[in-house]
């Protein structure tokens, strides 16, 4: 069954209780207990001033993952995010899938592994909790590398659980 990384990201609302409810959710869909990473407070990549609360989360399932993406979209909804927000305006709940076995994935609504992710310290920093020795699926670079690599922001591990 095939394992899915997935990113979870909040700074609108209750952030604390967005994340949980993601954790809640994905820990519904996932056939094995969850992987979970620690929880972040980070500094705003983009235009939001608001901090994220970040953490990722490893699920396994038997969704392809099309059916994945619809059911990620549709609890943001639930959340109340708006389907047509701008691109990276304040949100209660991001759910992005980092990463779907080691499956490339090139289509209009979906690219997998997420295009961006690499550059992210809000997203590589909880990975490497879960997976200390992982490599880019494509590029094959140690989770390591990538962190150096990655633009510097504020980020600070917290003592919140999921
Ligand atoms: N998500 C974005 C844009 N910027 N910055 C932080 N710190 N955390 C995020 O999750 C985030 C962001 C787009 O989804
Ligand atoms: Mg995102
Ligand atoms: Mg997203």
């Amino acid at each position: 069954m095939p394992p899915v990384i997935i990113a979870v990201g909040s700074n609108a609302g209750d952030r604390r209780e967005h994340l949980k409810s993601a954790g809640r959710f994905l820990d519904r869909l996932s056939m094995y207990k969850l992987r979970v990473s620690s929880i972040y407070m980070t500094e705003p990549v983009g235009p939001s001033t608001r901090y994220f609360l970040n953490g990722v989360i490893e699920i396994v399932t038997n969704l392809s993952p099309q059916e994945l993406l619809a059911k990620l979209k549709s609890f943001e909804r639930e959340r109340g995010r708006e389907p047509d927000h701008p691109r990276w305006s304040a949100r209660p709940i991001d759910l992005d899938i980092i990463s779907y076995d080691d499956l490339v994935i090139q289509s209009d609504n979906l690219i997998i592994p997420h295009p961006c992710y690499t550059g992210r310290l809000f997203v590589l920093k909880p990975l490497q909790d879960i997976h200390p020795d992982w490599r880019d699926p494509q590029s094959g670079e140690s989770i390591n590398d990538l962190i150096q690599q990655a633009p510097r922001i504020q980020i600070r591990k917290t003592k919140l659980s999921w």
